[in-house]
């Protein structure tokens, strides 16, 4: 069995020796333009050569989660493309959001500024029960996300494609229940996959639907906001905040507003990292189930983009 690894920005040096030590027997290479033929890639943002040169993969696993990057190219027909299922981004997913949402709605950034001014003074609570948290996307990680902001006693609502029952979360499907979860949702967190469905859905029209001094949070991909639309909201009060942990462009461009604006917390794409051993053994597994002839999660619906 071959297995061809190929990442951008990433060495593939370890990749590819803890490869080699959860497949003995496999051969486990660097892709390089021309190389023999492969039966499995493990990719994250491949060039389209190796897909173009590798007709006969039987699957592409994505070392991350989404998969926007890898459904903009030319994919071989028979190959699965199959996304990291959870492999410890879920509970960093978690505790990212559940920080962000704390940390707003406890006005620890106010408490902060005080004390770098000697000030000893106190806000007013402020009630749980106005400060509804909406969940957009209500898979691997949203449902994992919805669940912990629960624990900490917010109202939760969750929206996704299809109907999910989650304990403790107001649920809301489909395009027809959209504008019923925002209109019911003060704090929104962005968990959806990028496909054409979603791209540009935090905008104007549907941020001014959320409960006035709304909080934004995306931790999926940068192209589901539109940046003008939240930049104009924040200057006229309807947003009070947002944390933005994605970008259209990453590294995020020097001078960009996102960088220094007084009510957005930037940081570098790194809410719920890829962890390596987990996800070669994740991955390890799901290549010995499919040798088995067995099924396995996580494989992306090309017609669904997710
Ligand atoms: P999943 O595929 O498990 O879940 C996607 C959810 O979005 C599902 O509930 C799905 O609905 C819902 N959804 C998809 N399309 C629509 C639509 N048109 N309308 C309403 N709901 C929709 O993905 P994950 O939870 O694993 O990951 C979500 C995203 O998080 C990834 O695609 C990636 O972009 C981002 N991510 C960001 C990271 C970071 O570090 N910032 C790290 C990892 C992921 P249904 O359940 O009905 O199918
Ligand atoms: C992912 C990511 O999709 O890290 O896994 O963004």
């Amino acid at each position: 069995m071959k297995l061809l690894v190929c990442f951008s920005g990433t060495r593939p040096d370890p990749w590819i020796d803890g490869l080699r030590a959860a497949l003995p027997g496999a051969s486990v290479s660097a892709w390089t333009p021309g190389a023999p033929p492969a039966d499995y890639a493990v990719v994250w943002t491949p060039p389209q050569a190796l897909l173009d040169e590798q007709p006969g993969l039987k699957a592409v696993f994505n070392i991350g989660a989404g998969v926007d990057a890898l459904m903009a190219l030319r994919l071989p027909p028979s190959a699965r493309v199959v996304r990291l299922d959870d492999a410890g981004m879920s509970v960093q997913m978690a505790e990212y959001v559940c920080h962000a949402v704390i940390r707003h709605f406890r006005e620890f950034d106010g408490y902060e500024a005080d004390v770098r001014q000697g000030r000893w003074t106190f806000r007013k609570p402020r009630s749980r029960a106005d400060w509804p948290v909406g969940v957009m996307g209500l898979g691997v990680l949203g449902s994992r996300v919805a669940q912990a902001l629960r624990v900490f006693e917010f109202p939760v609502n969750g929206w996704s494609r299809s109907a999910h029952a989650i304990e403790g979360v107001r649920t809301y499907a489909g395009p027809a229940q959209f504008h019923a979860f925002l209109a019911a949702s003060r704090v929104l967190v962005n968990l959806l996959p990028l496909t054409p469905q979603t791209a540009g859905i935090l905008n104007r029209d549907t941020l001014s639907r959320l409960l006035p001094g709304a909080f934004v949070i995306n931790v999926a991909r940068g192209a589901h906001l539109v940046d003008e639309d939240l930049l104009a909201l924040l200057d006229g009060g309807q947003v009070a905040g947002a944390t933005l942990d994605v970008f259209r462009t990453e590294p995020l461009p020097d001078g960009h507003p996102f960088w220094t604006h007084p009510k957005i917390t930037v940081t570098p794409h790194t809410s719920a990292r890829t962890l390596r051993d987990e996800s070669i053994a994740q991955i390890a597994g799901k290549i010995r189930a499919l040798e088995r002839g067995e099924p396995i999660t996580g494989i992306v619906e090309p017609a669904r983009g997710y």
